[in-house]
């Protein structure tokens, strides 16, 4: 296919209630949609870079720079176009993995779309609903979270998964736990809040049957992170540290994780995540689909990931009522814990352009008549 051109989209999105994690607090989704306008029809894909680089390098305003400025030439000169080639054309670019996926799946997307396939099926999907687990905030209070979490669990969530850092720690697991019993799936995430300092006070945790700890340490802590699983019981489950396939390979080579929180966006793409998937699978290191809190677009493409057999462990694939009052897709819904997998060809959900424009910020078109053609200087 021949891509024509690329509508970048920029939503402002509030959130049901304000989403905490060590590195700040969020009361709405800034999210840029790209459309793609190919040969053989409109594809979409969504960016989960956030506004501020905090999760990680990326943030909105450079993904969207990246891709006018420095993607869309290379792009459209492509003759045969493929969301399978579309890493290839953009490998000459250092990193914006995420601003690379958000392309790439709107190419899959308007590629599957015509062949009439999912993406679900595309991918190797073995499964038709995934179970769903639920990431819960840092919270103001301890009765707070305690409120929060029994929410989800009477709303189904398979899989409660608490955001910690230091000062919110054992406290708020103690409390699930004594709350709720030891047979909640309970997991944490620090979001790179610690150092290896922190070993002696973060084993505390193991007394209370986690699942995994997501992420305790910076991201380029691979040595440590090792260090820190083998004074540990609770398995380390790395998310920030794993770009890529590679990544993951060396992580567990060296014992730093024994576990992968996958998210395509943060490895550079669907494609790329599903090679996450395999290596792991290979080395029978379990893994599950994380999420940035992404629209029903986005979230389709990771309950179709999801389906993937390696995805053993319960995801951040929650329901889109649990960040969003109206999301710009029909909304996914939990059914029994779960998530069904769409079935329609491409990302198989529509977009309500209603909704999108009612939560429109910025709208961009990028063509041929004004890419930028390559620069290096
Ligand atoms: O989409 O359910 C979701 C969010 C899950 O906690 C979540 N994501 O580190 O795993 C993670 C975080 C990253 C985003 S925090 C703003
Ligand atoms: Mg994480």
């Amino acid at each position: 296919m021949k891509l024509l051109g690329l509508d970048l989209l920029t939503l402002a999105i509030p959130l049901v209630s304000p989403f905490e994690t060590s590195f700040g607090s969020q009361s709405s989704r800034h999210v840029i949609l790209i459309r793609a306008e190919t040969s053989v029809g409109i594809g979409w894909g969504e960016c989960v870079a956030m506004s501020s680089p905090v999760y990680s390098s990326e943030f909105n305003a450079a993904a969207e720079l990246v891709i006018a400025d420095h993607f869309a030439h290379p792009l459209f000169a492509a003759e045969n176009l493929s969301g399978g080639t579309v890493g290839h054309v953009l490998e000459p670019f250092k990193g914006h993995r995420m601003a690379k996926a958000a392309v790439e799946l709107a190419v899959l997307d308007a590629e599957l779309r015509a062949a009439q396939m999912s993406l679900g099926t595309y991918l190797g999907a073995t499964k038709d609903r995934v179970p769903a687990g639920v990431s819960v905030g840092i919270m103001p209070s301890i009765p707070e979270l305690l409120a929060a979490v029994g929410g989800y669990l009477e709303q189904g969530y398979l899989r409660i998964k608490l955001k910690i850092k230091p000062g919110w720690d054992i406290e708020p697991v103690r409390a699930v736990r004594e709350a709720f019993g030891d047979e909640v799936l309970l997991q944490v995430d620090a979001n790179t809040a610690y150092s290896l300092r922190d070993a002696g006070h973060l084993a505390r945790l193991d007394e209370f049957g986690l699942l995994l700890m997501e992420q305790p340490l910076q991201d380029e802590d691979l040595t440590e992170h090792a260090k820190l699983a083998a004074r540990l019981t609770t398995p380390i489950c790395l998310d920030e540290s794993i770009e890529s396939a590679k990544d993951a390979s060396d992580a567990i080579a060296l014992g730093a994780t024994s576990v992968v929180n996958i998210k395509a966006g943060r490895v550079g793409g669907y494609l790329e995540a599903r090679r996450v998937h395999d290596i792991c699978r290979a080395a029978g290191v379990p893994v599950w689909c994380g999420g940035m809190l992404e629209t029903g677009l986005g979230r389709a493409a990771n309950v179709a990931l999801a389906a993937l057999p390696g995805f053993t462990l319960p995801g951040d694939t929650s329901a889109s009522a649990r960040f969003y009052h109206q999301d710009i897709t029909a909304p996914f819904v939990l059914e029994d814990g779960h998530l069904r997998v769409p079935t329609g060809p491409g990302l198989g959900v529509e977009v309500d352009e209603d909704a999108v424009a009612s939560f429109l910020v910025s709208r961009r078109r990028i063509d041929p008549t004004n890419a930028p053609g390559p620069v290096i200087a």
